[in-house]
């Protein structure tokens, strides 16, 4: 069986989770569901990045321990991921003893391999990003991301980052699918072709971190710790880990592009220097505004996933968010929109389209699926789905993916306009009989197709399509509906939204 890794960031815990996180993880929740539908066996990974200047500092803001605050913060993303019924198998943080094992493994593994040195940090530090800039990459005194920068003199190790340069450029060549999308791969390879500088991967002014082994005076990098998370998961530092031999090489990491240099970057390079394997994939997605303004908690415009949830139901803030932008572009959030795509795309489109078929079905026939009595060669070739949806997600293009179902979906529509069943009561109940069974046939392929996207509501219209759990998977695809079966009383899966 072919394995699957995929991973959200893991985030971090010093403020609540808004709507961008939701979008990551739901993203990596649909290409989860799709591989297993495939028949691939998946592992999802998602969690809380703990440690770090900036966690340390929101604990002090709040008043409370360090410990406590990861621990109440961590629960409300564990909180959003029940919320947003994915299916990630496990749940890391990175407070756990078993992560803290493996970054000290990666850490001494780095030490072994002469790939870290004692040395003296003097430089910039953004606590917002975690992360260390040269004095030419400062704008007006800040961070290029705006961030507040701060001038860090301390003890310091520091991973020979420098002498990479060109095992990540050679690396990058001969994988080309390494980062994608394209745009971004050109963007990280022109950043390396720039130059690398050695990497301060301790710190000593603060104690909210991995200890260092052998200098306890020193914390790990809380990027170098967090990184270690994709690993941790898989048992590491024990190699031999059946999970680790058999997911780490399929890891894809799904991120953000603003972290996208610590993954196709740092990451890598340590993972060369300790002689590791590397991950399959990074992909970068864009990054959402609110109503065409950047969305930043200082504004106070952040969007609660959870409100969202609670108002329009789980299935359409996610497929809003998956079917709105092209998966790697950025995208803006608007209320309106959607809205609109629920009112449209789901309840209208696809809702009911389900609900005329099945509750005609069940009026005039007491709900027993009806036999076919003849197919005609158009009633067969429209049964014939096009499988142009699959490339699409191997590309990661699930915004592409939405379309297409949607495009059956406009199809099925198309054909029950055209041979209006409920027109041929008294004329032709045979033919009746035909183009109802064709079109409960083909919704059972569309919800087949529709569950990574909108799981909740497919999982409905298959009960309602007595199809059994076992036989939801894409080998069911070919299979067909059995006439004469009993099906439920039918009940619309999409409400309109009134407003
Ligand atoms: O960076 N649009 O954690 P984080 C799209 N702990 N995605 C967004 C977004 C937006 N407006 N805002 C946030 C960290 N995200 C580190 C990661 S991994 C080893 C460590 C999403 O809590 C997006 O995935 O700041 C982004 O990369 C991530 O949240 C940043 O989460």
């Amino acid at each position: 069986m072919t394995a699957a890794y995929i991973t959200t960031p893991i985030y971090y815990v010093n403020d609540k989770p808004h709507i961008g996180h939701a979008y990551t993880t739901l993203a990596c929740d649909t290409l989860a569901r799709f591989w297993r539908l495939q028949g691939k066996n998946v592992h999802f990974l998602t969690g809380t990045d703990e440690h770090g200047q900036k966690v340390e500092k929101s604990a002090q803001a709040a008043n409370t321990s360090p410990k406590e605050f990861v621990d109440t913060v961590s629960q409300t993303f564990r909180h959003l991921a029940t919320n947003l019924a994915i299916t990630n198998d496990d749940f890391i943080r990175t407070t756990e003893p078993r992560h803290i094992k493996a970054a000290q493994a990666l850490w001494t593994r780095l030490i072994d391999n002469n790939a870290i040195y004692l040395g003296e940090y003097a430089g910039w530090y953004a606590v917002r990003d975690e992360a260390f800039y040269a004095e030419s990459e400062l704008i007006n005194g800040k961070a290029p991301t705006g961030a507040d920068v701060e001038w860090v003199t301390e003890p310091s190790y520091f991973f020979k980052l420098s002498a990479y340069q060109d095992q990540l450029l050679d690396y990058y060549k001969n994988h080309p699918d390494f980062i994608a999308p394209e745009s971004r791969r050109n963007e990280v390879i022109r950043f390396v072709e720039g130059g690398l500088f050695d990497l301060s991967v301790s710190r000593t002014s603060f104690t909210w971190g991995v200890p260092v082994p052998g200098d306890d005076k020193h914390i790990m990098y809380v990027w170098l710790d967090a990184l270690t998370n994709y690993m941790t998961a898989l048992g590491y530092p024990d190699e031999e880990n059946p999970d680790f031999k058999t997911f780490w090489r399929e890891a894809i990491h799904v991120v953000g592009k603003d972290i996208l240099r610590f993954h196709a970057v740092y990451w890598p390079a340590f993972l060369m220097a300790a002689n590791l394997p590397l991950p399959k994939q990074i992909f970068a997605h864009g990054w959402w505004t609110n109503e065409g303004v950047k969305i930043s908690k200082s504004l106070g415009n952040t969007i609660d996933p959870l409100e969202l949830i609670n108002t329009f139901g789980i299935d359409a803030v996610r497929y809003f968010l998956l079917r709105e932008v092209s998966f790697g572009q950025d995208g803006d959030f608007s209320r309106q929109a959607l809205i609109n795509r629920l009112n449209s795309d789901l309840a209208n489109a696809y809702g009911n389209l389900v609900q005329r078929v099945l509750s005609f079905i069940f009026k005039h026939y007491t709900g027993i699926l009806p036999t076919p009595i003849h197919m005609t060669e158009g009633d067969l070739a429209f049964l014939q789905l096009p499988d142009d949806y699959l490339p699409t997600i191997s590309e990661m293009q699930l915004n592409r993916y939405a379309e297409n179902v949607w495009g059956l979906i406009g199809r099925a529509n198309q054909y029950m306009d055209e041979h209006k069943p409920w027109s041929l009561k008294a004329t032709d109940p045979d033919r009746m009989a035909t183009v109802l069974y064709v079109l409960a046939e083909y919704i059972r392929k569309i919800a087949l197709l529709t569950q990574p996207l909108v799981p909740i509501a497919s999982a409905k219209i298959l009960d309602q399509l007595a199809i059994l759990p076992e036989n939801r998977d894409f080998s069911y695809m070919g299979a067909a509906l059995v006439p004469g079966i009993q099906l439920p009383e039918p009940h619309g899966v999409f409400p309109r939204y009134q407003g």
